[in-house]
């Protein structure tokens, strides 16, 4: 058996290249570079790699990370600026003994140091969408921290393989050196071979508080199919931080586990995910949160999934 689950739309075309591998026996390793690094060359996807939108003081700090479900394995990089592909530094990091995750300009000159490609990711776009949310932020109140869709992924090779990783450039307008849950384990993912993985998306403050994506697994681990993990866990984080806090942010999770069996749910109403295993192919899904906090996935018509790239790609115009 073999299967990947990814979060948001963003994921297909890098999941559709990946899961033609797993199909041929690659590993889960590969499966999870390959996929990440498509969604991170694609300049058009504002929140992840090439393309991504810079912190309040425009640069494009990037966190991603890789973690190996049978030898638990961990990398990371958090706010790494100017390299191409941050999930592959977070994987060759994950090899080592020590020094598993680095920050700024560590990870910087440890990426250069190893020859990963260097590139300036801050694009044309990328300036425009920050001068117009700077312009915005003088006429209207807005929360400056809005536009996020980090792409978090699990995937199950034919071996039994499980691998999870994230990549993103967090929150639009962050902080400089600000880190969301993404490069965290636990939090942004985590993988276990025997048991399945899970990976999250929203807002990094929160996703935190409830290390989700440990939860999850830890849920599966006692029996949960991953549909009822991923709700049980969204559900109680939000829950208990709308009772302790009186709000919850973003929260949305995908997990697979080692069967292949998957399951994805969110307390938001545009949330995406893309999932393909040997029995059930490509599929782009929509999720609906109920009051009760089950959750209906939609199959995303053509017309919504050409929409989606429509609207990423359209002309901007500065304001
Ligand atoms: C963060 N969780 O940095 C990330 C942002 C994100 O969907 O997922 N967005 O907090």
């Amino acid at each position: 058996m073999w299967g990947m689950i990814a979060t948001w739309r963003m994921a297909l075309e890098g999941v559709q290249e990946a899961v033609q591998s797993l199909e041929q026996q690659a590993s889960s390793g590969d499966a999870i570079e390959v996929a990440i690094k498509a969604v991170e060359d694609f300049p058009y996807y504002k929140s992840v790699g090439y393309g991504g939108l810079p912190n309040e003081v425009m640069e494009v700090e990037l966190d991603a990370a890789y973690m190996d479900g049978t030898t638990l394995d961990f990398g990371a990089v958090c706010a790494i600026q100017d390299v191409a592909n941050p999930i592959s530094v977070a994987r060759q990091l994950s090899l080592q003994s020590v020094n598993n995750v680095l920050v700024g300009i560590g990870a910087q000159a440890y990426a250069q140091k190893q020859g990963f490609e260097q590139k300036n990711m801050l694009t044309d776009r990328a300036k425009i969408h920050y001068h117009n949310r700077v312009k915005d932020l003088q006429t209207e109140s807005l929360v400056p921290y809005a536009g996020h869709d980090t792409v978090g992924m699990v995937s199950l090779d034919t071996t039994g393989k499980m691998v999870a990783g994230t990549s993103t450039s967090g929150l639009f307008m962050k902080k400089r050196g600000r880190v969301g849950d993404s490069p965290f384990i636990g939090s942004g993912l985590y993988v276990d071979s025997t048991v399945g993985g899970a990976t999250a998306t929203g807002l990094g403050e929160d996703l935190m508080k409830g290390i989700i994506s440990y939860e999850i697994v830890r849920l599966m681990e006692q029996g949960m199919h991953p549909q009822q993990a991923c709700e049980i866990a969204v559900k109680n984080l939000s829950q208990k931080l709308i009772q302790r806090r009186g709000n919850a942010g973003d929260l949305s999770v995908v997990a697979m586990n080692h069967k292949g069996e998957w399951g994805a749910a969110t307390n938001i109403t545009n949330f995406s995910f893309v999932v393909a295993t040997e029995k059930e192919s490509l599929t782009v899904y929509r999720v609906h949160p109920q009051e009760d906090g089950t959750m209906i996935h939609e199959k995303a018509t053509q017309e919504w999934l050409d929409e989606y790239l429509r609207e990423r790609m359209k002309p901007l115009e500065v304001k």
